[in-house]
């Protein structure tokens, strides 16, 4: 019998060529309603053009500091611009379009543009470098991108190297070949490629803390599962809601809570160029913004001395990107009377897979497997260990791990359990309880210790800003516990406070894992996603130690 190959719109079928194999891919779950979706779906037209079909096109959609679109502008623009990929730019379905630029209404429209058109969206984060940039383009061997002009000096720089890549246009100039000039002589209609619901729809790179940066490959279908599961379960937000929040749209935290979830209920967003924790503390007022996305550090420091009214219109926050700390989650409750939603996501599973509302917060618990997904904690062969036990957590779900082209898919995928490389411990209550990435618990004198228990500790002193605790060798222990430490406007470091510290931690939890030594930093590494680098700590205490050996 012939086997028949399955529907795909794909011409260029790159992404599907390098899909890893079935076998290493993870076992999806479709338990839910809705999540049987049609085998024919093109997430952009279902999130937009049935937006329109629905009678929402007056509604806003998107705004930012200069413009206000409603889903009718944003249908408009997005059509020109698939216009322009087909006709001026020669895009073929399943090309892989890069998309680099700001958070920002024209920026959605691309994107949007891009699928309808049949492509494939690869976003870069605005301060990626010609070097990253070149790693990427090579790897998802991208043809076109559409890139903020601002951003245009980065990608010249990156171009030489990209031998794929054939059709940069820039957008936001009046040139004559940039988007604007073109989109004007396209039709504000574009019927949308009728895609597979397994076609590839998004090629997200992980921020990479180690190694080269990886693509994570999502269908069609994953982009509406993620809305059908936490955003229509936990977070439960209504089409009266303005979402805001600072992820970048090339961070997959961003593009669900900014731009998939609100359009998924007729919502609108507010898109910030920058994102710090002041701009976006005073755009939640300017714009009376109601749903907030952002990491736990950024909620921490908008709660340091808000304007009275600054967090008044909120009335669900998200937290995810790092483990959020009781100390943050209680501080936030007393500066807003709002119970944070905390939730874990991972590029590699498109957005957010354990959680808990906020009725159902448990402060130092992530939470549970949210409706669609299953998780365990399993022992280092594989068996799944008992309650109270730390081991490494193994999650499943409609969304799931496919790398492109990548040998370590077989390390995050094993047995069909997608494995994050996070320690978790699931405690009486069936809640999940994170401890540490495996690779930053610390073992000092045969203890294990996660890092962020010890920070989390630290935090709830009052001079503490932020900190990071790691590892360091140690001939009698093997490694000590060593914290770095910002500390908050006007105090200033000395060996009192560093005893108090120390002290402090040791009442806090069990004294063996205080920190042996303290160092104060005025700033901590972080990723462009705003995550702790404790890597780069670990590394220069290594660079120093062998320095320090050599000389
Ligand atoms: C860590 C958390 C404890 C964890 C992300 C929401 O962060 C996202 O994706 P990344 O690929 O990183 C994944 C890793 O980050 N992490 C994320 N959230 C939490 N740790 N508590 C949390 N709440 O180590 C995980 O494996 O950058 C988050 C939605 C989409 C995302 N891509």
């Amino acid at each position: 019998m012939r086997s028949q190959a399955p529907y795909t719109a794909h011409v260029d079928t790159f992404a599907a060529d390098n899909l890893p194999p079935t076998t290493f891919q993870p076992d999806f779950l479709f338990d839910l309603p809705e999540l049987q979706y049609p085998e024919r779906l093109n997430c952009a037209a279902v999130l937009l053009d049935e937006a329109i079909e629905r009678g929402w096109g007056d509604r806003v959609a998107f705004k930012d500091a200069s413009t206000s679109w409603t889903y009718l502008d944003l249908y408009h623009r997005a059509n020109q611009i698939a216009g322009v990929l087909v006709e001026d730019l020669r895009l073929v379905p399943g090309n892989r379009v890069l998309l680099h630029g700001f958070n920002a209404p024209m920026t959605v429209a691309c994107w949007f543009a891009i699928l309808k058109a049949g492509g494939i969206v690869v976003a870069s984060m605005p301060v990626a470098r010609a070097k990253e940039l070149t790693e990427v383009i090579n790897k998802a061997q991208i043809t076109h991108a559409l890139l903020d002009a601002r951003l245009a000096a980065e990608l010249e720089k990156a171009l030489p190297g990209c031998p794929t890549l054939s059709y940069p246009c820039p957008l936001g100039t009046d040139e004559s070949q940039g988007l604007e000039a073109r989109m004007a002589k396209r039709s504000p209609t574009f019927e949308a490629v009728i895609t597979s619901a397994e076609d590839v729809a998004l090629i997200a790179f992980t921020s990479g803390t180690t190694g080269t940066p990886k693509g994570c490959m999502h269908f069609h279908r994953d982009v509406l599962a993620i809305c059908d599961t936490f955003a229509k379960y936990v977070l439960r937000a209504s089409a009266d809601d303005i979402f805001i929040g600072s992820p970048p749209l090339a961070f997959t935290f961003g593009l669900g809570g900014l731009v998939l979830f609100p359009m998924r209920i007729g919502a609108s967003g507010v898109l910030l160029e920058r994102g710090s924790p002041e701009l976006l503390r005073t755009a939640i007022r300017e714009f009376g913004a109601t749903v907030c996305f952002t990491s736990p550090t950024a909620y921490r420091m908008m709660a340091d001395r808000p304007e009275r009214g600054d967090l008044a219109t909120l009335r669900k926050c998200v937290s995810a990107g790092e483990a959020l700390p009781a100390a943050t989650r209680q501080l936030w409750r007393e500066t807003t009377g709002i119970e944070l939603i905390d939730g874990i996501g991972a590029t590699e599973m498109l957005h957010i897979f354990i959680s808990a509302d906020e009725t159902e917060a448990k402060p130092g618990a992530t939470g549970k497997p949210i409706p669609g997904y299953r998780a365990c904690v399993l022992d280092p062969t594989g068996e799944p260990v008992p309650p109270g036990v730390v081991g490494r957590l193994a999650v499943k779900g409609p969304t799931g791990c496919r790398y492109l082209a990548d040998p370590r898919q077989t390390e995050y995928v094993q047995e069909g359990w997608n494995l994050t490389g996070d320690a978790y411990l699931v405690d009486e209550d069936g809640y999940f309880v994170h401890q540490a990435r495996t690779d930053d618990m610390i073992i000092s004198a045969g203890y294990n210790i996660a890092g962020p228990e010890v920070e989390a500790a630290l935090l709830m002193h009052d001079a503490v800003r932020e900190c990071a605790v790691i590892g360091v060798p140690d001939a009698d222990r093997g490694q000590i516990v060593k914290a770095y430490v910002g500390l908050r406007n006007g105090i200033t470091p000395s060996d009192e406070l560093t005893h108090e510290l120390q002290d402090f931690v040791k009442r806090t939890i069990a004294p063996y894992k205080y920190p042996r030594a303290i160092e104060f930093r005025t700033s901590l590494p972080r990723t462009a996603t705003g995550k702790l680098q404790r890597y780069v700590l670990r590394e220069e205490k290594t660079r120093e130690s062998t320095d320090g050996g050599s000389q």
